[in-house]
């Protein structure tokens, strides 16, 4: 399902450029955000599936994103630079999880609104990472989401990754039958210009975190232009 493009970028230079990654701001609402044109890689998915550890296991840091077993420890977007130094060419955004059952209703719907806002009008958003607990599969919440970024998935403005999340927990037998439902289940949203990609992840053991990194990086690097700049301005 991967759109064939530009050569692979070499393993190696993903990982640096991962690594790379450095707090930028936190937000906890839209129009906190700041407006740039960097192209912006969103971990999204149920609470608890992974999305701060699987950012720190990219960048290869052990607290850049606030990791915990407590559900709902991400309360904020928060926004990571990468690239380099003083030019970065890319913003990965930890959002906070959903479907946290303790979560006060109102609180809860506020916070799909805001995910739902974001996901429609950040106009920077190129990609969509969405982690799902291998062993619990694409929910119903997982499937909404999907079905609200298909529109900018179908025309290819967001790619999307499926990262099947904590698969050490998992036999090899049971991570592949995951991969294929995940599979089938995302072949609903293929279109001739969708780019979307599944594969197994394991922050515990490295799985997938290098072919992970490459992916990310093919999907901004087309974008990448030195002339980009972030304005802590507001607006979305
Ligand atoms: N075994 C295993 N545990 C993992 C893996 N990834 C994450 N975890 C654990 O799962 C729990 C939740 O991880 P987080 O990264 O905080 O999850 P999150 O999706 O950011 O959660 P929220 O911020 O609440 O939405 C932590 O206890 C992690 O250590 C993995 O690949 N393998
Ligand atoms: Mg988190």
């Amino acid at each position: 399902m991967m759109a064939a493009s530009a050569p692979a970028v070499p393993e190696r230079e993903a990982l640096a450029w991962a690594h790379s990654a450095r707090f930028l701001t936190t937000a906890s609402r839209l129009d906190q955000l700041p407006v740039t044109d960097l192209p912006e890689i969103a971990f999204v998915g149920r609470s608890n599936a992974g999305k701060s550890t699987a950012i720190n296991t990219l960048a290869q840091q052990r607290r850049l994103a606030f990791a915990s077993k407590t559900p709902g420890r991400t309360q904020h977007i928060n926004l990571f630079a990468v690239g380099p130094k003083d030019a970065p060419d890319t913003l990965f955004a930890d959002l906070p999880g959903y479907g946290y059952a303790a979560v006060e209703r109102a609180a809860k719907l506020r916070w799909q609104q805001v995910m739902a806002d974001y996901l429609e009008v950040r106009r920077s958003l190129s990609g969509v990472v969405l982690l799902v607990d291998a062993r619990l599969g694409l929910t119903d919440l997982d499937q909404r989401l999907l079905a609200f970024i298909a529109p900018r998935v179908g025309t290819g403005e967001v790619k999307l990754l499926v990262l099947l999340t904590k698969a050490d927990k998992l036999s090899r037998k049971d991570a592949e039958a995951a991969l294929r439902s995940a599979g089938e289940a995302l072949g609903a949203l293929a279109t001739e210009h969708a780019d979307i990609g599944v594969t197994l992840f394991s922050a515990l053991k490295k799985t997938g975190v290098g072919d992970v990194a490459v992916t990310l990086r093919q999907w901004v690097r087309p974008l990448a232009r030195a002339d980009v700049t972030v304005d802590a301005g507001p607006g979305a």
